[in-house]
């Protein structure tokens, strides 16, 4: 299985429980290396830039507000299929269907505040990589 990158979010429910440790342990112990992170607060415009593919959906308004009411780490990670490899430690979008182990059964506060993002597929990876991180930031 080929090495490959994904990209995540520490959302504002954990940075605000100072989670921010306890959310990468869980990332670093399902096999991803931390390549690059920094902690920002997010503006209104990168949030809805962000999300812009969700703009049609009734909680698109919500979700911008709750990721700009706190600071959020945003990472690269990387490991053997990561994208897939960090939606099966993050688990299902609402807590109430995530398996016990997972980030968001562990963590999460509800379908909004659910902890963590996770990209879906290698080419949204790509594309919320380049979002957030230069090149050099990455440290692989
Ligand atoms: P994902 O984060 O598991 O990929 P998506 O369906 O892409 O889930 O939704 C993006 C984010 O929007 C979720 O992580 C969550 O924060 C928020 N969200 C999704 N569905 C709802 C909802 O029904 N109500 C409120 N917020 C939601």
């Amino acid at each position: 299985m080929a090495v490959t990158r994904t990209f995540s979010i520490i959302k504002p429910d954990a940075t605000r429980r100072n989670l921010t440790g306890a959310v990468t342990k869980m990332l670093e112990d399902a096999g991803l290396r931390v390549v690059a992170s920094k902690r920002i607060h997010m503006t209104r415009e990168q949030a809805e830039g962000f999300y812009a593919v969700h703009k049609e959906r009734p909680f698109f308004g919500e979700l911008v507000e709750f990721m700009t009411s706190g600071p959020v780490v945003v990472q690269v990670l990387e490991g053997e299929d990561a994208v897939k490899r960090n939606r099966d430690v993050m688990g299902a979008t609402n807590p109430k269907d995530a398996e016990d182990g997972t980030i968001r059964k562990t963590f999460a506060e509800s379908i909004e505040a659910n902890s963590v993002h996770g990209s879906d597929s290698e080419e949204n990876a790509r594309i919320e990589i380049d979002y957030f991180f230069k090149p050099e930031e990455i440290v692989g």
